[in-house]
């Protein structure tokens, strides 16, 4: 097991859409390994491959008070349904920022679990939202990205100076 490195906003690699995974094999299983400790070390309640700069359609969730409700996902697709509602979302690639999100409430999520079989789960509150965004990481795209573009800006330059002070 490792932890890994998290790429953070506004890196480029995190634009990169990633390719649907051909075979669920003791690699992949690995890879999915890695990033589950990855996100309970950071701590975060999800973490998409893309984060780790690995461009493949995998992401894994945990958004229980316990820590202990793994969901992994490969090759995702979902169907979103209900109410817009409209939470507070971090990312663990854009650090101490926080800013309200609006999503759809509910999500059936079809996808393969790391045994290689189909699933399929419907999924609401905090795991509805968190699947959506790491969903939305596995084309590219961030929170950040339904802000307004004064916010977005804002965010980068406060990211890109404290890069630079830890470089
Ligand atoms: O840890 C995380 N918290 C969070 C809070 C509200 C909405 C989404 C998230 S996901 C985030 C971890 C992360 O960056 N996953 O990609
Ligand atoms: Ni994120």
């Amino acid at each position: 097991m490792a932890v890994l490195e998290i790429l953070e906003f506004p890196d480029p690699r995190l634009r990169t859409r990633a390719h649907p995974v051909t075979s669920v094999d003791d690699d992949l299983r690995k890879l999915v390994d890695d990033m589950f400790e990855t996100m309970y070390d950071a701590p975060g309640i999800g973490l998409a491959a893309t984060q780790v700069n690995v461009h493949k359609r995998i992401i894994v969730v945990d958004v229980s008070e316990n820590r202990d409700e793994p969901h992994a996902f490969i090759n995702p697709e979902l169907s979103l349904s209900g109410e817009i509602v409209e939470t507070e979302e971090g990312c663990l690639s854009v650090p101490g920022f926080y800013e309200p999100v609006t999503r759809y409430e509910k999500a059936l999520v079809r996808a393969l679990n790391p045994q290689g079989e189909a699933i399929e789960l419907a999924l609401e509150g905090m795991l509805a939202i968190c699947v959506q965004h790491e969903c939305d990481h596995l084309e590219g795209k961030l929170f950040v990205d339904y802000l307004s573009n004064l916010k977005r800006t804002r965010i980068r330059r406060k990211l890109e100076k404290a890069h630079r002070v830890r470089a």
